[in-house]
């Protein structure tokens, strides 16, 4: 399979969060260090070529985003360096939460319109390194249009948290709604959330549509982030009633329920008669995990991975979460070695 992989992830590197459950500021665990262990681990098992993104235009980020949102990162941060000298973060203090709906024309007191959590820093260097993993995605589209089986963008930061107009939860452009818009150039792809947090951006950015079909495996939003959307009556709306669902699951799920919930979610997709896949991958719900609760062993990886390949559906997945800097490697590279060894 062919990845894409570009190393100006690297230029976003968070330092805190603010943990408002907890009281607490601690380490920020959307880190560098996570892309280069998981490059490290599929490097190892030789998965496929490392390639560099393609270059994009910014029509390819306005098919799925709000240009408002687009124009709004452009310029945030020299208008914040302008006014108190520092390189950063840009957080909001203050949210446009219902009623609260007139935008301000200041950038730096746009980012409560735009954001909408404490943990989503906007830093020197993220944009860049946020366009460079939307165009990884985008680049993978590409690369199944062309004809290949299988594709891995190694995204960073992930991307499942932001809708058209809102980013949050460490994700700031939507990297798998980016690619299955542009999958649909030629057909009707299918979108399977495997990370540990519900993929609310995702959900909306395709609710109204029936020409995607969204499927998400989850911690039960009740007890977990993002705690507003994932919940099992959030089928679609209009046009796209019946093709939105979700699986949340509860704390401590393991690998056998894991596994039964997983081919109930393949069977609607099935369904659905897809042209193209596309997985977000989360492996932050490996157990020890330290931002995810589930309890899947490493182990178990490689199976769910064939799982996902032997229907033979040419997949596309996308880096979501996973912040067990031990783990993440090994548990990434296991799903796309299942995945490679069942479309093979
Ligand atoms: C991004 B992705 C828990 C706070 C949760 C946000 C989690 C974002 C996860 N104290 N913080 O889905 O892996
Ligand atoms: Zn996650």
């Amino acid at each position: 399979m062919k990845i894409l992989y570009s190393q100006k992830h690297s230029l976003h590197a968070p330092r805190e969060e603010f943990d408002g459950k907890a009281g607490l500021i601690h380490p920020h665990p959307e880190v560098p260090q996570r892309a280069l262990g998981i490059l490290q681990a599929v490097r190892e098992r030789g998965l496929g070529e490392v390639l560099p993104p393609r270059e994009y235009g910014p029509e390819v980020l306005t098919a799925v985003h709000d240009p408002g949102l687009i124009e709004y990162y452009r310029r945030v941060l020299p208008a914040w360096r302008a006014r108190t000298g520092k390189p950063g973060p840009v957080l909001p203090d203050v949210f446009a939460l219902r009623g609260l709906d007139h935008r301000p024309a200041d950038p730096v007191r746009q980012a409560g319109w735009y954001c909408f959590d404490p943990q989503t820093p906007l830093l020197e260097g993220t944009w860049e390194a946020v366009l460079q993993a939307a165009a990884c995605a985008v680049t993978g589209a590409d690369l199944l249009l062309e004809g290949e089986r299988l594709a891995y963008a190694l995204c960073r930061p992930p991307g499942h948290h932001a809708g058209r107009d809102y980013y949050g939860g460490y994700c700031y452009l939507n990297n798998a709604a980016l690619a299955a818009r542009r999958l649909q150039a030629r057909g009707r792809p299918a979108i399977l959330d495997i990370d540990y947090h519900h993929g609310n951006g995702t959900q909306d950015i395709f609710y109204g549509s029936a020409e995607v079909l969204f499927v998400s495996l989850h911690a039960d939003p009740d007890f977990s982030y993002p705690c507003f959307s994932g919940y099992r009556e959030e089928r679609g709306t209009g046009a796209g009633l019946g093709f939105n669902s979700n699986f949340p699951l509860p704390a401590g799920t393991g690998e056998t329920e894991y596994r039964g919930v997983l081919a109930r979610a393949l069977e609607e997709i099935r369904a659905f008669h897809p042209d193209f896949l596309v997985v977000s991958l989360g492996v932050d719900t490996v157990q020890e995990d330290p931002v995810g609760g589930l309890r899947l062993p490493p182990e178990c990886f490689p199976e769910l991975g064939r799982m996902v390949g032997s229907p033979g559906w040419p997949v596309l997945v996308v880096q979501e979460g996973g912040y067990s800097l031990r783990l993440a490697g090994p548990c990434a590279a296991g799903f796309l070695s299942g995945l490679a060894e069942a479309s093979a």
